[in-house]
């Protein structure tokens, strides 16, 4: 059975302070009132993540970063290595987030470089995938994100890319309030697992969470979480405010 993971991604929002008071919130609700079958984590940015992985329950919310550098180590003035953000005792990475393929000039080249050293490292990464607003008019979605897939984690061997998450972030939905229908995420994750299936067989595919992301809320994870192949959810806006992201984890 797959798992179902609610992933906040609180991007470059927070204090240090904000962040820990942020996933104090969360931790509570978590622990009294939220659903025991659904893996929470929090994606914070690096400078909260101790901070955060020492406030809450480690065993039961999971932190992430929401970014790596795609060296080991070095020379590289400003970066955060994937062996630094294992140090910190976080178990995730968010990796290739459509604003730092756009802002970033993130390559399937950089990204495979960081989903190496995330696995290597023994982290989890949460690798997102999406299509821009003119390939989605052009009704050619399916196969841009089938490719960004190709060009990266199913360069993996399976052992590896069963350690993967993906989250699928129409851009257009991102930030903007709009966000797919219930019957476009289906589509797209169905097709998402179609394709995991041809690569690396059903058994394998059956198993990869598959999270919808892009303005996902708690009016719309409900009927979004119902389709058979969303797994839950990658988290923006919402998840920077504690209830509404215990009701995105309780949307099941
Ligand atoms: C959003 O919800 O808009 C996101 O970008 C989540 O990563």
């Amino acid at each position: 059975m797959r798992k179902k993971v609610v992933a906040g991604n609180w991007k470059c929002n927070t204090t240090v302070q904000e962040g820990v008071e942020l996933a104090k919130a969360v931790n509570e609700l978590v622990a009294t009132e939220g659903a025991k079958d659904v893996v929470v984590v929090l994606g914070t940015p690096f400078t909260h993540i101790t901070k955060v992985v020492e406030t809450v329950d480690n065993s039961r919310i999971g932190v992430a970063a929401q970014n790596c550098a795609a060296e080991a180590k070095g020379a590289f003035t400003g970066e955060v290595s994937a062996a630094m953000v294992k140090s910190t005792g976080a178990g995730y990475v968010i990796l290739g987030h459509s604003e730092r393929r756009e802002y970033y000039g993130e390559t399937s080249e950089i990204l495979n470089k960081k989903v190496a050293l995330t696995l290597e490292n023994g982290l989890t990464p949460i690798y997102c995938c999406g299509e821009p607003l003119e390939i989605r008019e052009a009704g050619t979605q399916k196969e841009f994100v089938i490719n960004q897939l190709k060009e990266t984690v199913f360069k993996l061997s399976a052992d590896d890319f069963k350690k993967v998450i993906v989250a699928y972030e129409p851009i257009w939905a991102i930030g903007t309030g709009k966000t797919a229908t219930t019957e476009q995420a289906q589509e797209m994750h169905k097709d998402l697992r179609d394709a995991m299936a041809a690569q690396y067989g059903q058994e394998v595919a059956d198993e990869i969470s598959i999270l919808y992301g892009g303005s996902c809320n708690p009016k719309n994870a409900n009927e979004l979480f119902a389709n058979p192949d969303v797994d839950g959810g990658l988290i923006g806006g919402a998840s920077l405010k504690a209830d509404d992201f215990l009701a995105i984890i309780n949307a099941y």
